[in-house]
């Protein structure tokens, strides 16, 4: 079954844009596979932390957006990651003590856009 059959002049489709943790991107994308959603995996890094995450890419009909957000949901934990801060420019004499700082890093981040045209050519 192909999830996505729409043509292009159909509006019922969204674009799902899932940021997740680079370690839950594999089990998430065969986790939509074997539910048969079409799922690209992108490699990014995320602005703040500068550490690698993954960009999951979904194509989907706008009736199956509930049941990828849950897939997505079971598959992608939130961690505690540790930051070590930038020292500051020092002057001579000064002395700084760089303490790591702890984020919570979600499950995932999501964005569902709508998408105007599809066409698999
Ligand atoms: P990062 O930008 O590396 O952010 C990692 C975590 O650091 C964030 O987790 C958040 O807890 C914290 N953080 C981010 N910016 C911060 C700031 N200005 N001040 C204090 N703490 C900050 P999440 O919110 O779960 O985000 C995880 C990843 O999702 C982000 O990695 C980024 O790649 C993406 N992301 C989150 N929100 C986004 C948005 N509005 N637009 C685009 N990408 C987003």
């Amino acid at each position: 079954m192909t999830r996505v059959t729409r043509r292009a002049d159909t509006p019922h489709v969204k674009l799902i844009v899932a940021i997740v943790h680079h370690e839950d991107a594999g089990t998430l994308v065969d986790a939509l596979l074997d539910k048969e959603f079409r799922a690209t995996r992108l490699h990014s890094s995320g602005g703040f932390l500068k550490q690698s995450n993954a960009t999951i890419v979904v194509g989907v009909e706008d009736a199956d957006v509930d049941e990828v957000m849950g897939i997505v949901r079971a598959n992608c934990v939130s961690r505690t990651q540790v930051v070590n801060p930038m020292p500051p420019i020092m002057e001579p004499g000064e002395f700084f003590m760089p303490y790591p700082l702890e984020v919570e890093v979600g499950g995932a981040t999501v964005f569902v856009l709508p998408v105007e045209r599809f066409e698999r050519l």
